[in-house]
């Protein structure tokens, strides 16, 4: 991988003697390094040069710290605050800058600068999440993810903030707390973490059937994604788009990732967590600094007032998507990401995204789910980031002039000049005023009707979609779907609690409520709770199968090879040159990080000792061994776990001779995707994809 010029300075070998680079140990041993040679000199907040960096100021040499070192009390009092309150959802995410540009014009209907010139590219700054973890939790739970971009453009900020999930659990924004205090932590004992098998969890559910639709997709593969530049994004609720004349069109934008979507299997998820607890970061953070820039397409579906009447669901209801069959999607523009931030906390951290955050030419639908979050966001920066001031942030500032009558507050980083901070008024020339041409407006909806706590009729029809969604899956896809549902309920210590949920999927599917009702061993099937309103059969949506969006590549993966002393030097250099021709990342994994010594004398460095780099974090392995490189590595459950791992998550293996050794050590079976390490280029062909077909043979799927 390519290093940063930042790492290559800091990784460049320190020369010389301690005095030679500028350097001195103190009495007690310690290191004194001194500015000079490029580095600044070290100094308090106030400016003050530091000369001892290593000792507080003390009373004598075995003295009290004296309460006068104001320079050991400022660093101190700085790092006692350095922490702010997590985010009470999505705490834990990562992010990155780059640009949408638009490729397709959309001025017919809106006036939304952003979304009218094709070729402008505007810059973005995206962050992908996990929901229900805190910050310090890991990458790769079963978990719905979180996929926010800021587009700085130049009407002001619009904050898409959206999941990688098109649809929601509930309805409504009031119930919204009582959905996240059940998947979270429960609060008596504190655990599980970043979890949804759990009592709370699913009793939430068995009691919201209009959670049915959501939990069909977070039971599937969608959800233990391998990489988050291989997940869908969905901003979800319907928005509005709005031309020059007032009127409006219903918008739901989708991000297409161009890698393709791809999983984990469930068994490689939990591994990872262990092996990688960064994995998505990490990969993240990779694939730009090696110059793969993650990339996504943004696709619209439009649709009129008129349209939205005769649909057999209420498009304002966020737990109903809206079937590509029935108003496809029109490619606009390109998101690419191009820059790591420089500093993870004062941009990822502290970036707020706000889905009010919108520009001219663009509104909101009546969305219930929507409308809360339109005060929930900016309610939660507040306390999270601590100040009314938080927009001025580079972060979150916009790129565009911004200016107002607001004033004052913690943290004011900006200084408004002359006397006017208020309006109107005739005292300042050049005091911001209205633009009545171009600034933000309404769409002129006509509202009637009579007030009160209510949900529309339709809103009551919770399995149609769930049914629409589990029927129009693979088999494969089902099956996983089935596993994930007994695996989570198998969690659930309440009987009755699992028991409801079969009652539940019932509705959605009558063998899947066998099927999960026998992985749980249920003696008999439990009844399914009334349903409110009769469930439709919806024609099954190809375009909501995540095997069937699978691209069949090795871009935006990774091949390991497993090496030892001895192995064939030939052999590596084939496999690598097919791995990475295909568009792969390739890393060598050997028992030792210095690597080995090869058939042909030379040395192979390894980028991961076996002992810390299982199979899991590859999508494809490569075994090249000597006999006794073999013989050596059979008795070590690292290697066993290897190739036992590496086939169990269906994956393809390439093995010479001291490879297949390694695969009987390990009672690996052989199917057409184990291949001979001189077949290069049929090993890139299975790497490119799964081999789902061997599955029934690893695991009893429900
Ligand atoms: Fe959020 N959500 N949410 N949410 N949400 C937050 O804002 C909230 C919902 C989403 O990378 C919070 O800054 C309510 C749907 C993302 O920083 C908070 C409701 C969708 C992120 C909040 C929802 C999302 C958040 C917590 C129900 C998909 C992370 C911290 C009405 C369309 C953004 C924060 C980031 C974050 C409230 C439901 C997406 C508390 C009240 C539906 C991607 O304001």
């Amino acid at each position: 991988m390519k290093k940063t010029s930042k790492q290559m300075q800091s990784l460049k070998p320190a020369r010389g003697t301690v005095e030679d680079r500028g350097e001195h140990v103190g009495e007690g041993g310690e290191l004194h390094q001194v500015s000079g040679n490029g580095h600044p000199p070290l100094t308090t907040n106030q400016g003050v040069p530091i000369s001892d960096d290593q000792n507080s100021l003390r009373a004598n040499v075995r003295g009290p710290t004296l309460l006068e070192d104001f320079i050991l009390r400022e660093k101190i009092t700085h790092f006692d605050h350095e922490r702010i309150p997590e985010r009470v959802v999505h705490a834990r995410g990562t992010g990155a800058h780059g640009y949408f540009e638009l490729t397709h014009s959309l001025a017919k209907y809106t006036t939304a600068d952003v979304l009218c010139e094709v070729g402008q590219k505007t810059p973005v700054f995206a962050r992908f999440s996990t929901v229900a973890g805190g910050a310090g939790s890991v990458d790769t739970p079963r978990d719905v993810r979180g996929f926010a971009v800021k587009l700085y453009t130049k009407e002001g900020n619009w904050d898409l903030v959206g999941n990688n999930i098109p649809v929601f659990f509930i309805q409504d924004a009031l119930k919204f707390p009582d959905l996240v205090h059940a998947v979270k932590m429960e609060p008596d004992r504190g655990f599980p973490q970043s979890a949804t098998a759990h009592d709370t969890f699913w009793d939430y559910i068995s009691l919201t059937p209009e959670a049915m639709h959501m939990i069909m997709w977070i039971m599937s593969d969608r959800t233990i994604p391998r990489s988050l530049r291989m997940i869908e994004g969905f901003g979800i609720h319907s928005f509005r788009l709005l031309a020059g004349d007032n009127t409006s069109t219903f918008v739901k934008f989708h991000w297409r990732p161009k890698l393709g979507l791809q999983s984990t299997t469930w068994d490689e998820a939990v591994k990872l967590a262990g092996a990688d607890p960064d994995f998505h970061r990490r990969d993240l953070f990779e694939a730009i600094e090696s110059g793969n820039f993650p990339e996504w397409e943004l696709a619209v579906q439009l649709f009129t007032e008129e349209q939205a009447d005769a649909f057999e669901f209420d498009h304002l209801d966020a737990t109903k998507l809206i079937p590509e069959e029935l108003v496809p999607l029109q490619v606009i523009g390109r998101m690419v990401l191009d820059r790591y931030p420089d500093n993870f906390f004062a941009e990822t951290e502290q970036v707020a995204f706000c889905p009010s955050h919108l520009v001219p030419g663009l509104d909101f639908s009546n969305d219930p789910l929507l409308q809360g979050r339109l005060f929930s966001y900016l309610d939660t920066q507040l306390s999270r980031l601590g100040s009314a001031n938080f927009h001025q942030l580079p972060v979150n500032a916009p790129k565009c002039p911004f200016a107002n009558h607001q004033r004052d507050g913690h943290m004011q980083m900006q200084r408004p000049k002359g006397p006017v901070a208020y309006e109107p008024s005739s005292l300042q020339a050049d005091a911001p005023r209205e633009s009545p041409q171009g600034g933000f407006r309404s769409a002129p909806v006509q509202e009637d009707g009579e007030k009160g706590r209510v949900r529309e009729e339709l809103f009551a029809d919770h399995y149609s979609q769930a049914r629409l969604f589990y029927r129009s899956q693979s088999a494969i896809e089902q099956a996983h779907i089935a596993s994930a549902l007994v695996f989570e309920l198998g969690k659930v210590v309440e009987l009755r609690i699992r028991e409801a949920i079969v009652g539940h999927l019932r509705h959605v599917d009558p063998d899947l409520a066998k099927r999960v009702a026998a992985g749980l061993g249920l003696a008999k099937l439990p009844p399914a709770p009334p349903a409110h309103a009769v469930v439709l059969d919806m024609t099954p949506s190809l375009a909501l199968q995540l095997i069937g969006k699978m691209k069949d590549t090795l871009e935006g993966r990774a091949v390991g090879i497993l090496i030892a002393d001895g192995s064939d030097a030939e052999a590596i250099r084939h496999i690598k040159k097919a791995a990475l021709a295909a568009g792969a990342s390739v890393k060598v994994v050997a028992p030792k990080i210095a690597g080995a010594k090869l058939s042909d004398g030379s040395r192979l460095a390894a980028d991961g000792a076996l002992a810390g780099t299982p199979s899991v974090v590859f999508d494809a392995v490569a075994v090249i061994l000597s006999p006794e490189g073999a013989e050596g590595l059979t008795a070590e459950a690292a290697a066993i776990d290897f190739v036992r791992d590496a086939f169990g998550h269906l994956k393809a293996i390439a093995a010479d001779a001291g490879g297949r050794q390694l695969l009987v050590a390990a009672r690996v079976l052989t199917d057409e995707a184990v291949v001979d390490a001189s077949e290069p280029a049929k090993f890139v062909k299975f790497a490119k994809t799964r081999a789902w077909n061997r599955e029934p043979l690893v695991r009893t799927l429900a």
